[in-house]
């Protein structure tokens, strides 16, 4: 099947078209990875891609990222077939400053597909609210920036760890299109994964 159609979709922030563009291709047997990395994810690339250019604005980049949202919402069941339950606790957050939450919510549906336990503290997520999730037991925790501006709030979040004590009692995954491995050790973190499949396969490596 063309996902070429979807695609668009996703571009022009139709939503019933991407819903039912999903459906269609789930029913002709496209596998649900396939759709989300050749359709959605390319899609909103290119999204951002004419965003930088001027070509698109803000309200249009919202209007599809709600597209894609409503695709997601459809992927969900086929994304996280869950195996083995209780892998660990995880608690997942758009750092602080950060309104992104589409790789946040995909990196917690994968997560909950491998078997964790999620706790999703949303976006705009301030330290003191991540080191409360330490504190209330989650072994891991899983932050999210899109921001060149905002990837900061992770090593403040780590301070804030440590300041509390609590340190050495979590692991801490960092992701997001502006990260890389080498911020990651900058700032102390223990994991950095540049997409959701390969945050699950940390988080797992992370509580081995
Ligand atoms: Co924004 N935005 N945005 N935006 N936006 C970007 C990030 C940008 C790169 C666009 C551009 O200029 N090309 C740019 C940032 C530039 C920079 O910092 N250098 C940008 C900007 C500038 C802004 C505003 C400042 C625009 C403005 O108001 N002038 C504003 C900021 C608001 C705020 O947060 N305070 C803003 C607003 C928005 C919308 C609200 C309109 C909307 C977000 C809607 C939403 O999320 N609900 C939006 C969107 C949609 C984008 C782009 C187009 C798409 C982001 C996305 O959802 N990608 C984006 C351009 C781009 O990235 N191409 C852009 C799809 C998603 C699946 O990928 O989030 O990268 P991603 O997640 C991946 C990996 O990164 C990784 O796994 C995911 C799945 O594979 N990952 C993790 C993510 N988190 C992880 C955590 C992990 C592990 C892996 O462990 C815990």
């Amino acid at each position: 099947m063309d996902l070429k159609v979807l695609y668009q979709n996703v571009i022009d922030g139709n939503a019933p078209g991407v819903e039912a563009g999903v459906k269609a291709a789930l029913e002709a047997g496209v596998g649900a990875e396939e759709i989300l990395n050749q359709a959605l994810i390319a899609a909103m690339g290119e999204v951002g891609q004419r965003f930088e250019a001027g070509d698109l604005f803000v309200p249009e980049m919202l209007v599809a990222a709600r597209a894609m949202q409503g695709g997601l919402k459809i992927l969900k069941p086929y994304l996280a077939k869950a195996d083995v339950k209780a892998a660990g606790k995880v608690a997942i957050g758009t750092v602080k400053g950060d309104l992104h939450d589409i790789g946040k919510n995909l990196v917690a549906m994968m997560l909950e597909g491998a078997g964790f336990e999620v706790l999703d503290l949303g976006v705009d997520v301030a330290p003191e609210a991540f080191v409360k999730a330490v504190q209330n037991g989650v072994q891991i925790i899983g932050m999210s920036a899109l921001l060149t501006t905002t990837m900061s709030s992770m090593q403040t979040t780590i301070e804030a760890l440590k300041a509390a004590n609590l340190r050495n009692q979590v692991k801490v995954l960092v992701g997001g299109a502006p990260l890389t491995q080498e911020y990651a050790n900058k700032i102390g973190a223990d994991a950095f994964a540049a997409d959701a499949s390969s945050a699950t396969r940390m988080a797992r490596q992370l509580l081995a």
